[in-house]
C-alpha cells in the first residue's frame, strides 16, 4: 500500500474521515471566493471579519509542499449549565465550538506521527473549510449552507494542513449539494432570521443568528433580530437540528462545565478573563469556554429572557 492509502487509513481507524489533495486546490478556492466577492454577493462587513484572514500558501517552512490533507472529526453538542435563581439552567453549545482546540492538535499529533517518520512535514492551512471538503469529495453541502460527511451528518469539524507528501489523486469534485435536499426545504423554513433564502442556494451570513451572536456582548444584537430567537449559548441549532441527516446525532450531547451562583454572575457581569477566580479560569480554558466567554453575558441572558 502506497504511504497515502496507508495515512487515509490510519485516519480513518480514529473513527475520522480524509482526503488529500493536490496544493492545486488551494488557487482555485481563492479564485472563487474572490470572484464571489467582486459579484457583490458578500456583505462587506460580513466579509473583511470572516473572509479576508484565508492563507492560500503554505508557510516558508514547507517550501515544497504538494498537498493538502483535510480530516473531518465527529463533534458533539455539548451542554453548559448556569445557575440562575437557584436552580440548573442548562443551555446547548453547537458541535465544533468546544474542545475545538484539542481537536485541531490531535489531528496534528495524528498525521505528524504518521508522515514524520516517513520524511515529510506538515503545515497548519487556513482555508475556506466547506468548498475545500466539498471539492476534495469528502463532504457534500445542505441546503442551509453546513457541510455533511457520511456517517456523521454536520456533526463534525474540519482540520486541514499542507504536506510535501505527494498527492497520487488529482481530481477535482465539483459543488455538490445532497440528494436529500432536491425535496427537503426543512432547515429554510425553521431558520428565525431567513438567512436561508430560497432563491439563492449562498448563506445571508449577516443575517445569521451565529454573526450576531458571535460577537462580544458590548455589541447589542440589531432590533430586527428577535431575542425569543436565540436557542443556544454561542451559535444556533435551528437547521441543523430539524435536518433528517442529522437526525442520528442530535441526541449526542456531552456535559462541558457547571457554573454556581457565584461564577454565573460573573459571568453576566461581563468579567474578564484574567479577573476570575483561577479554578474557573482553568475549567473554561480546558473546553475552550473562554474563547466564547466575551459573547456570553448577552447571549445568555437572551435565552433567560426566553424561558422567563
Ligand atoms: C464565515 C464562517 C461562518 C459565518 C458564515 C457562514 C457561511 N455559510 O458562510 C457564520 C458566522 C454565519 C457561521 C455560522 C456557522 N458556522 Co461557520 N464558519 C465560517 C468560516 C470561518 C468560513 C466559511 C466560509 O468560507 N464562508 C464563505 C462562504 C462563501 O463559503 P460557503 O459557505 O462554503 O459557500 C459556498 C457555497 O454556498 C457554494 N455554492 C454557491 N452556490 C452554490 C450552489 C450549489 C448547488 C452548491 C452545492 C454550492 C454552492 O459556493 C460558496 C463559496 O463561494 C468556517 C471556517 C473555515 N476556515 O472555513 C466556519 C465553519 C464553516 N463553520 C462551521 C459551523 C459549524 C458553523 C455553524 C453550523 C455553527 C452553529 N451551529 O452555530 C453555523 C452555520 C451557519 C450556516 N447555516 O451556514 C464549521 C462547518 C462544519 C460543517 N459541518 O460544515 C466550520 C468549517 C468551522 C469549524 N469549526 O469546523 N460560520
Ligand atoms: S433540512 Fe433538508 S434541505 Fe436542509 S440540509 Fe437537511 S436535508 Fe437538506
Ligand atoms: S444557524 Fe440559525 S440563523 Fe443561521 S442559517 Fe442556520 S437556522 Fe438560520
Amino acid at each position: 500500500m502506497n504511504p497515502q492509502s496507508q495515512l487515509l487509513q490510519t485516519i480513518s481507524q480514529q473513527g475520522y474521515s480524509g482526503k488529500i489533495v493536490s496544493i492545486q486546490i488551494a488557487q482555485k478556492l481563492r479564485q472563487n471566493l474572490e470572484d464571489q466577492y467582486r459579484n457583490g454577493m458578500f456583505d462587506e462587513a460580513f466579509y473583511k471579519e470572516y473572509l479576508s484572514g484565508f492563507k492560500f500558501e503554505p508557510t516558508e517552512s514547507l517550501p515544497n509542499a504538494k498537498s493538502i490533507i483535510v480530516v473531518a472529526v465527529p463533534q458533539p453538542q455539548h451542554r453548559v449549565t448556569f445557575t440562575v435563581d437557584g436552580k440548573a439552567f442548562p443551555t446547548l453549545v453547537p458541535p465544533t465550538y468546544l474542545y475545538g482546540n484539542a481537536t485541531i492538535v490531535k489531528v496534528r499529533s495524528l498525521l505528524s506521527s504518521f508522515l514524520n517518520p516517513q520524511g515529510y512535514q506538515i503545515n497548519p492551512a487556513r482555508l475556506p473549510m466547506k468548498l475545500l471538503a466539498v471539492h476534495s469529495g469528502l463532504a457534500a453541502y445542505g441546503r442551509n449552507n453546513v457541510t455533511y460527511v457520511e456517517g456523521m451528518g454536520s456533526f463534525y469539524r474540519l482540520a486541514a494542513v499542507y504536506s510535501d507528501l505527494p498527492c497520487d489523486d488529482d481530481r477535482w469534485h465539483e459543488l455538490r449539494m445532497m440528494e436529500r435536499c432536491e425535496n427537503c426545504r426543512a432547515c429554510a423554513r425553521n431558520c428565525p432570521s431567513g438567512a436561508i433564502d430560497p432563491e439563492r442556494f449562498l448563506l445571508h451570513a449577516e443575517r445569521c443568528l451565529v454573526f450576531l451572536n458571535e460577537k462580544p456582548a458590548e455589541i447589542p444584537f440589531p432590533d430586527w433580530c428577535e431575542p425569543g430567537w436565540h436557542n443556544c449559548l454561542v451559535g444556533c441549532m435551528k437547521c441543523q437540528s430539524i435536518c433528517p441527516e442529522d437526525k442520528p446525532f442530535t441526541d449526542w450531547i456531552v456535559e462541558a462545565g457547571n457554573f454556581d451562583t457565584e461564577e454565573t454572575s460573573l459571568i453576566l457581569a461581563g468579567t474578564p478573563p484574567d479577573r476570575l477566580p483561577l479554578s474557573m479560569r482553568e475549567k473554561m480554558e480546558d473546553s475552550d469556554l473562554l474563547d466564547i466567554l466575551d459573547s456570553m453575558p448577552r447571549n445568555l441572558r437572551a435565552l433567560m429572557q426566553n424561558t422567563a
